[in-house]
């Protein structure tokens, strides 16, 4: 059984103080303990972001992949091997910017991977620009007058895409993000959590205190996630109360249980076959 100690690294800790990303990298951490997962098994894919360095942090296989590219690479890993437990951490801007396309398709065909968005509403790395969440009026390098763009809705659109669990989680509220972590992992096919994730230096507006007068966890109000309807209701919510839990979850069969080539069992385990080329090349000779 692995242990937190095992899944550290020697790796100092370069976020600033007071960052979400500490949070989702404990509950991570946690999750993967309390599920008693073996962290052989476990494979991390980072985009490029502060987010990105969670590779660095935990003791997981781990690969950094280019910006927006995190579900392609998530993918073919999962496809690879259907026994590692394959977890995608990207930013708000590597997610639903830049890598927004691989969303709908990684939904429609349920890839078994786990996808969790620190969602800082900002490009942090770059120094902060506004990013497709970020809100009108928020005031940043790229926008010193404020944005006028209207900020896309990640949990509508992961509804409206069919991602098949859909989750937000709070950095503020660790206990609680491990929970949802584990739910997601538990769950077979593709699940989205988009974690509000503060970030201390590059947006001074969506911050701890602005989310703790503002988050209620649906669990508490009777929320029932296998209806979409009520998920869409609660997808809507902003500004006043904001739900973070389990909008959404629908079984059905994870994308690797209907690919023909995997019936056989994962594509690392099977015989590597080189074919005879010979008659072909004496053919085309
Ligand atoms: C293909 C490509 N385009 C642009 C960049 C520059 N870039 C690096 S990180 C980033 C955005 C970071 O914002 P986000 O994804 O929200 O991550 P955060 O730093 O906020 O965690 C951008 C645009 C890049 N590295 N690669
Ligand atoms: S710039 Fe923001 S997101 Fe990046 S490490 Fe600092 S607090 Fe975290
Ligand atoms: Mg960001």
């Amino acid at each position: 059984m692995t242990t937190m100690e095992e899944l550290s690294t020697p790796a100092r800790i370069t976020w600033c103080p007071g960052c979400g990303n500490y949070a989702i990298l404990t509950a991570v951490k946690r999750a993967i303990v309390e599920l008693g997962l073996r962290r052989e098994e476990v494979v991390a894919v980072t985009g490029i972001g502060c987010h990105g360095r969670m590779t660095n942090y935990i003791r997981v296989n781990g690969i950094h992949v280019l910006h927006g590219r995190v579900l392609p690479v998530a993918t073919g890993i999962k496809l690879a091997n259907q026994r590692l437990t394959v977890l995608g951490f990207a930013g708000d801007g590597d997610a639903y910017s830049i890598g927004m396309g691989h969303l709908s398709h990684t939904a429609r065909r349920n890839v078994d991977v786990k996808y969790i968005v620190h969602d800082n509403l900002v490009y942090a790395l770059t120094t902060g620009q506004t990013s497709p969440t970020s809100e009108i009026g928020f005031r940043t390098r790229s926008t010193p007058r404020g944005s006028y763009e209207q900020p896309i809705n990640p949990l509508l659109q992961a509804l409206a895409s069919g991602v098949s669990f859909v989750a937000r989680g709070f950095a503020g509220d660790v206990r609680h993000l491990t929970m949802l972590l584990k739910e997601a992992i538990r769950h077979r096919g593709f699940a989205l959590i988009d974690v509000l994730q503060p970030c201390m230096v590059w947006n001074r507006v969506n911050t701890y205190e602005w989310y703790r007068e503002r988050v209620y966890k649906l669990e508490e109000e009777g929320h029932d996630p296998h209806s979409l309807e009520e998920a869409y209701r609660r997808a809507v919510e902003w500004g006043e109360r904001i739900p973070i839990g389990i909008l959404y979850r629908e079984e059905r069969p994870p994308y690797h249980e209907n690919f023909p080539p995997l019936r056989k069992g994962p594509l690392a385990l099977q015989p590597l076959k080189t074919p005879d080329l010979t008659p072909l090349l004496k053919e085309l000779s």
